[in-house]
């Protein structure tokens, strides 16, 4: 992974995570948050606390496709069978198995969910747009209502400190406002493909409200 954040780089780790079966390989889910870490980096510290919680995240996954257990994290459909099948997964408060694989991922849909609503709404946005205003709303409208008031404050807080429109487009890396925008709107499908697919696996097994 650069430094340097590019958005088509997202696009890329996104469209790899997608198997001819419509499986989604941890691997490349996990790149692709690394790089919206990497672009969280660049706004500034303000975001440290939110990227430090999807770092710790990522580290959590990261284990297990490196251990032991890694033939059953190879995609987030095997990951659930299997964690599932052999007890491994607190499923309603949280007990001996707290860091689960599914309830660790289940985190980061709810997030990618934020995103998807976030760049839709940078992708339509006009010139006097406010990204803070885009980023809260899209937020309310998703990750919010797992949040505490704590946090929700944090975040808000975060969000105040964004830059504006045309600096989110420049350190977007992706050429003009035009080019971004078009890259947008190719890449905000396949995003929200990713994530309706981890959203009908883990209504189909009862997984949204893991503790
Ligand atoms: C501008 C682009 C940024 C895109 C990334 C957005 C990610 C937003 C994550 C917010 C995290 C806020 C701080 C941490 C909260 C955790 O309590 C929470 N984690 C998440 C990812 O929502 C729940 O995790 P927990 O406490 O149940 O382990």
């Amino acid at each position: 992974m650069a430094d340097t954040f590019s958005l088509q780089r997202v696009l890329e780790t996104f469209r790899s995570s997608l198997s001819e079966e419509k499986e989604v390989y941890i691997k490349y889910y996990i790149a692709g948050w690394q790089e919206l870490v990497a672009f969280m980096n660049s706004l500034g510290s303000v975001f440290s606390f939110i990227s430090k919680d999807v770092v710790s995240k990522i580290q959590i996954l990261e284990n297990f496709l490196s251990g032991e257990n890694r033939s059953h994290y190879v995609t987030i459909q095997s990951m659930v069978r299997y964690e599932l099948e052999n007890d491994l997964v607190d499923l309603t408060k949280r007990g001996s198995h707290p860091e689960s694989g599914c309830r660790t991922l289940l985190r980061l849909h709810r997030a990618l969910r934020w995103l998807e609503l976030f760049l839709e709404r940078l992708r339509t946005s006009s010139e006097d747009s406010k990204t803070s205003v885009m980023c809260s709303d899209a937020y309310n409208e998703s990750l919010a209502q797992h949040h505490p008031w704590l946090i929700r404050k944090a975040v808000g807080v975060a969000f105040c400190a964004l830059p504006g429109r045309d600096t989110f487009f420049d350190v977007m890396n992706a050429g003009d406002q035009t080019q971004v925008v078009a890259l947008l709107g190719e890449s905000l499908p396949l995003i929200a493909e990713v994530y309706q697919i981890t959203e009908d696996l883990y209504v189909k097994n009862n997984l949204l409200e893991l503790p």
